[in-house]
């Protein structure tokens, strides 16, 4: 039975301020996520990133039931304020210290790290002298990534810039229910996207200079995409042009962040929608967005289905009804996999790599002391389907990176939602592997052959 290829990277994810605690160790500096837990409202009942999964105490526990399972790679992230307290200057040693000892801990364990170096906990200083609209965030980002790589870059090939630009600019600056809890108006907020946009770049460019062609770059937006209501050419026409089109003003297209990224220009539509929205900005901002990626990760947990219209447009299609749904009310869409995929790579032309996937469920300890899963296994099983389906249909697919190793912080859900793989009991912080645990073992010893 064909599996997933020689070179298929098997993983699971998390993020800083979602499992690490350790809120205040060693002089960390507070981020935005910190000030929006303290925020009455914001985030339900009242939970915070104090405690969490106590990750930085236990990342060695941790990393033992990673390689209980058999797996290959982890994607973490780097918490800003906790390596540069205040977001610039002064760097905390004790700091970088835990990611040396980290990332020194899987390649003890086998495992290889993926890096994300922005996954939402933007240092509270920095938002106070204007957060992603301050002209300097995207140097002061560039910055932090230089002391980060000097630090880990020795042992670490693999990076991603930012994680879901759509949800921290979007959901954070744009509705205010993520940190910082902004609601802009759309010239602000476009600014703030094209700040974080080049701070990207000019990241890549830092991690380029120092580990050149030898380092694996890319960054993760959500993928979530588009699937054709059937597979005729017109159906699926239609369901791509919806994918990428920006019709209406909105954070969500796809196209916003992945174009100037890749071709180095917003998409033309786009430019049209926000007009005078847009912010001024020198030319050559776009050549440094566009520095050469290697890959493009895609965070897929669902997608529309949208049917072709008479007039060569598109319509999103109503739910089915009964359509299953996860515990965050998610719609199970197995084919996001297949479709989202095989649309970005067709359009950018970059290897792909799903660096987040999963669903949280009703997930207990049991009686038998067991925590069993079936839904999130059924879940993960149907989805890797269709992401094994573009693979052998020849999308360059490299790795698939399972939300979350353990269950966490879920932002303003806090700990309601439960993603992991790694079942916490947030009162003793009790881990246990989940039936799923056991099961993605099973899938990774046999690189997928068995999907
Ligand atoms: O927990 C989040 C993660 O931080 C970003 N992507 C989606 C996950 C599940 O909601």
């Amino acid at each position: 039975m064909k599996d997933f290829g020689k070179d298929f990277v098997w993983g699971c994810a998390t993020a800083a301020f979602q499992i690490e605690g350790a809120a205040h160790e060693n002089g960390k500096g507070a981020s935005v996520w910190d000030m929006m837990c303290r925020i009455p409202g914001k985030v339900k009942n009242g939970d915070n990133g104090e405690v969490a999964c106590d990750h930085f105490h236990r990342y060695k526990e941790d990393i033992g039931m990673m390689k209980e399972m058999g797996i290959p790679a982890y994607r973490f992230s780097v918490s800003w304020p906790r390596v540069i307290p205040t977001g610039v200057g002064q760097v905390s040693e004790a700091g970088l210290d835990f990611y040396d000892r980290l990332v020194d801990e899987l390649i003890g364990a086998n495992i290889t790290p993926y890096v994300t170096l922005f996954h939402w906990d933007f240092p509270y200083d920095l938002f106070i002298r204007g957060g992603w609209l301050n002209p300097d965030s995207s140097k002061w980002f560039a910055d932090y990534t230089q002391v980060v790589v000097d630090r880990i870059g020795d042992r670490v090939k693999h990076w991603m810039t930012h994680n879901e630009p759509q949800c921290f600019l979007g959901i954070g600056h744009r509705m205010g229910k993520h940190a910082p809890g902004l609601e802009l108006d759309w010239p602000e907020f476009l600014l703030a996207t094209h700040n974080a946009l080049l701070a990207h770049g000019r990241s890549v460019q830092v991690l380029r200079n120092k580990l050149g062609k030898s380092a694996e770059i890319g960054w993760a937006v959500v993928g979530n995409g588009t699937i054709p209501s059937v597979e005729t050419p017109v159906a699926i026409e239609a369901a791509r042009s919806a994918m990428f089109e920006v019709k209406e003003k909105s954070f969500w297209p796809i196209s916003w962040y992945l174009d100037p990224v890749v071709f180095g220009k917003y998409p033309e539509d786009g430019l049209k929608v926000f007009e005078k929205d847009m912010p001024n900005f020198d030319p050559d901002d776009l050549k440094i967005i566009s520095q050469d990626i290697d890959y493009i990760g895609l965070n897929i947990y669902n997608s529309d289905t949208v049917s072709p219209t008479e007039d060569g447009g598109w319509v999103k299609d109503k739910p089915i009804v009964g359509l299953p749904l996860t515990k965050f009310n998610c719609p199970v869409t197995p084919e996001a996999l297949y479709w989202s995929p095989k649309f970005i790579y067709e359009r950018y032309n970059k290897p792909i790599i799903i660096s987040e996937n999963g669903c949280s469920c009703h997930d207990w300890v049991s009686m038998d002391g067991k925590v069993h899963d079936p839904s999130r296994i059924d879940f993960l099983h149907r989805y890797l389907n269709n992401y094994k389906r573009a693979s052998l249909e020849g999308v360059d697919t490299k790795a698939y990176f399972q939300w979350s190793l353990m269950d966490n912080f879920e932002w303003s859900e806090g700990y309601c939602e439960r993603f992991g793989l790694i079942h916490v009991d947030f009162q003793t912080g009790k881990r246990t592997l989940k039936d799923s645990a056991y099961w993605y073992r099973d899938v990774i010893a046999n690189n997928g052959a068995d999907i």
